[in-house]
């Protein structure tokens, strides 16, 4: 058998973002991810492994007002999704979210869009007041929020940990997820999966 590859251990300076894990991009919600609801479980065991650590979690989530400018009524591409207090903005209600994990909502005025989990939101300042220095990202959608949330974390100099099998992509053109994955890759991003944490 191949050498197996060095494990990752999680410690101090880690943190777990879990992008947009909400009813509107599940089978059945207004902007729903294909297999968005696989993720699910998955994330239920990398928030177990954080937890179990003592390890920050944050979880972010789009909070539209009922104008969001990124809604078809208003020019923008997408039908009405995660308007803020209604159970399409709720997260998964099989998502085991601790209660001392960190919400961070985003896109919460009218004219504003942020596909980013830092767009607009205290995330690096609270990240850098942990010292966090190791980002594990999973969650929806690969190819918006979770590749400029990426995005963003490598140009903030975060060391980042794709968790491949934890993200799935809406695919508006069918290359899209699996273009995302590159260029996340590309910026510098290591795609793990569950089985390369040391648990
Ligand atoms: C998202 C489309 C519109 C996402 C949010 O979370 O990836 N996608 N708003
Ligand atoms: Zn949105």
């Amino acid at each position: 058998m191949a050498s197996p590859a060095q494990k990752i251990s999680i410690s101090t300076g880690d943190a777990l973002i879990l992008v947009d894990v909400q009813n509107d991009f599940l089978p059945g919600g207004s902007l729903a991810v294909p297999q968005g609801d696989a993720v699910v479980p998955v994330l239920n065991r990398y928030l177990a492994t954080f937890t179990a650590r003592a390890l920050p979690i944050y979880a972010t989530r789009d909070w539209h007002p009922a104008n969001h400018c990124s809604f078809k009524a208003r020019g923008g591409p997408w039908p009405p999704h995660c308007v803020a207090e209604t159970r399409g903005a709720q997260f998964a209600a099989n998502l085991k979210l601790p209660p001392g994990a960190a919400i961070i909502s985003k896109a919460t005025t009218p004219d504003k869009d942020a596909y980013s989990g830092f767009e607009g939101t205290d995330l690096d300042a609270r990240l850098r007041a942990q010292t966090i220095k190791r980002l594990f990202v999973g969650g929806l959608a690969t190819d918006y929020c979770v590749l400029n949330t990426v995005r963003d974390a490598r140009r903030l100099g975060y060391e980042v940990y794709l968790l491949a099998d934890a993200i799935r992509a809406v695919n508006v053109k069918p290359d899209d997820g699996r273009q995302a994955e590159e260029e996340m890759q590309r910026l510098g991003a290591k795609p793990i999966t569950l089985a390369a944490l040391d648990t």
